[in-house]
């Protein structure tokens, strides 16, 4: 699958491609990331690529101009490459908010456009020409639209065959199946601190169940906590479970015990 990134900051994507397990996905080429610094498709005397709002008001916009420069030569190269035309996704406060579906949707795609936004935002005549879907982190506003962009390539990077060591761990992720994640635990199985770290309160010993092999008992452990652990902090995804009939009769009855 193929990234085409336009963004005024290319510098901040080269050491997402140089660490963790998204660095497997950039060597194997599973996924290919272009990054196309729009500078580059500014072609008056000062490589102007933001202006001052019509109308007035703080801060700048981003201009229509270079930014269909740039498209047009993503999508030049696209052609070139045999590569078929991407959707083009811009990351605003006024996008649909991104979700692990959303993620799993892209990772089996053939990739996307992403738009990067600075400044108050870009001109409407580029969105309204050009963009095929806007998403959002959050409500909350972001000085750009290169962490967004980051987030959503980590999120399908790391969905590619072979990125993860076990391929079954993201089988078991939070929202894998629309329930939020058990808890982990490691060795040691009883944890002995000194008691300037001692933690009050913290169980020291690892839930039996998990050290019993009974894997069927692990199972129904972790998924009796994924259900607990949801239905406290997210409770509509309990719903939306329900929803979408991802909820067994065992689940059910175990939802009950916890009213
Ligand atoms: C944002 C968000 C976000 C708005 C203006 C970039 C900034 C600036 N993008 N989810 N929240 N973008 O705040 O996606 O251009």
């Amino acid at each position: 699958m193929r990234f085409d990134v336009i963004t005024l900051f290319p510098e901040l994507f080269e050491p997402f491609a140089r660490v963790g397990v998204t660095r497997r996905a950039f060597e194997s080429r599973a996924v290919d990331v272009r990054l196309w610094p729009l500078r580059d498709h500014a072609d008056d005397t000062y490589r102007r690529v933001d202006d001052r709002p019509f109308g007035g008001g703080p801060g700048m916009v981003m201009m229509v101009e270079p930014l269909v420069k740039a498209m047009a030569a993503i999508r030049a190269d696209q052609a070139a490459a045999g590569h078929e035309r991407t959707p083009v996704i811009l990351f605003s406060p006024a996008g649909r908010p991104l979700t692990q579906a959303r993620v799993e949707a892209l990772a089996h795609s053939p990739g996307a456009v992403l738009v990067c936004g600075r400044y108050e935002g870009i001109d409407q005549r580029f969105i309204d020409g050009h963009i095929d879907e806007e998403i959002s982190l959050g409500d909350y506003v972001l000085s750009g639209g290169e962490l967004p962009a980051l987030t959503l390539m980590d999120a399908v990077a790391r969905l590619q065959p072979g990125v993860l060591h076990d391929a079954a761990s993201h089988q078991q992720d939070s929202f894998s199946d629309g329930l939020l994640d058990c808890p982990h635990y490691s060795r040691p199985e009883v944890l002995a601190l000194p008691d300037e770290l001692a933690m009050p309160g913290v169980e020291c010993a690892v839930p039996p169940v998990l050290m019993s092999g009974h894997h069927a008992h692990i199972a129904r452990w972790r998924r009796e906590q994924q259900l607990a652990i949801t239905r406290a902090r997210r409770p509509e995804l309990i719903d939306q479970a329900r929803a979408a009939g991802r909820l067994s009769k065992q689940d059910e009855q175990f939802l009950k015990t916890l009213l």
